[in-house]
């Protein structure tokens, strides 16, 4: 296993890059240095987390040394926080076909997908009355099949995997940290982001499931309105907005098996 290489100085976010080789979870760790007063951009990266998180206490797991598991510290103005969860997804989109001929397409909120499959996931934990978020990024780079766990196997790829070749971790690094930095100074400009998710959306158009307390209900997705809620349409003509939770596609596309 290669381990990512030190970078002193700050990176393209404005901060330093901490590299651990083993952490609970970089969000955990990035959320520590927040409120010890870390600066804007800050970024922790780990070969491996013991603690890795989704979203609702899902978990989130990567092979050491294949994968780009990190969190950046960002420090915004209050208008800033609402297009942030989607931007995200996009910087991490461009950056994946910036480093592999992969087509990179989102599913409402958080997820990049290739070819129908994860390859990476996106946990935001933002405290806007003091002003500040951690981005945590999952990225499936250069993980072969083999190593992606047992269950994941049929809903999850990496860009080796949908690409057949072999991606450059550091490479990957780079660009991440750079698109991120690029969306991030966007933000003031909430219809650019809207409109460059729109563009990747992968539910619009279709059927989708989700929950609403415990009943399951399926509609058609018809894309993100202003303020990046998912708007869906029941079979009963109802219009729906989803501010966040859940969404299934009720047929997976390309789904592995
Ligand atoms: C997410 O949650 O997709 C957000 C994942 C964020 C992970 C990063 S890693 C760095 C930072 N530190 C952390 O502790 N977390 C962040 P959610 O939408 O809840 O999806 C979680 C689900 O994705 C799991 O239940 C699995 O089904 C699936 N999953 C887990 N590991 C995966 C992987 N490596 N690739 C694709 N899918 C995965």
């Amino acid at each position: 296993m290669h381990s990512l290489r030190p970078r002193p100085g700050t990176g393209p976010l404005g901060g330093p890059l901490v590299h651990l080789d083993l952490v609970g979870s970089t969000n955990d760790h990035a959320r520590e240095l927040a409120l010890a007063g870390a600066p804007h951009g800050t970024v922790v990266a780990a070969e491996r987390q013991t603690a890795g998180r989704g979203r609702q206490g899902r978990t989130w797991s990567a092979p050491a040394g294949r994968a780009l598991t990190l969190s950046a510290l960002v420090r915004l103005p209050a208008a800033a926080f609402e297009p942030l969860p989607l931007a995200v997804p996009i910087a991490v989109a461009e950056a994946c076909e910036a480093v592999s001929p992969v087509k990179c397409r989102i599913k409402w909120p958080n997820d990049v997908w290739v070819e129908g499959l994860k390859v990476s996931g996106v946990l935001i934990e933002a405290r806007p009355q003091d002003g500040w978020a951690v981005i945590g990024i999952g990225l499936n780079v250069d993980t072969a099949l083999d190593e992606l766990a047992d269950d994941l196997r049929q809903t999850a790829s990496s860009l080796r995997i949908a690409s057949g070749a072999p991606v450059d971790r550091e490479a990957a690094l780079d660009e991440l940290l750079a698109r991120l930095a690029v969306w991030i100074a966007r933000l003031g400009d909430p219809g650019r982001v809207v409109e460059a998710f729109r563009e990747r959306d992968v539910l619009q158009g279709r059927r989708i499931a989700w929950s609403s307390g415990q009943v399951r209900q399926e509609g058609e997705a018809r894309g993100i309105d202003d303020d990046g809620a998912l708007v869906v349409f029941t079979d009963a003509g109802e219009r729906v907005r989803l501010d966040a939770g859940e969404v299934h596609l009720v047929r997976p596309a390309g789904a592995r098996g």
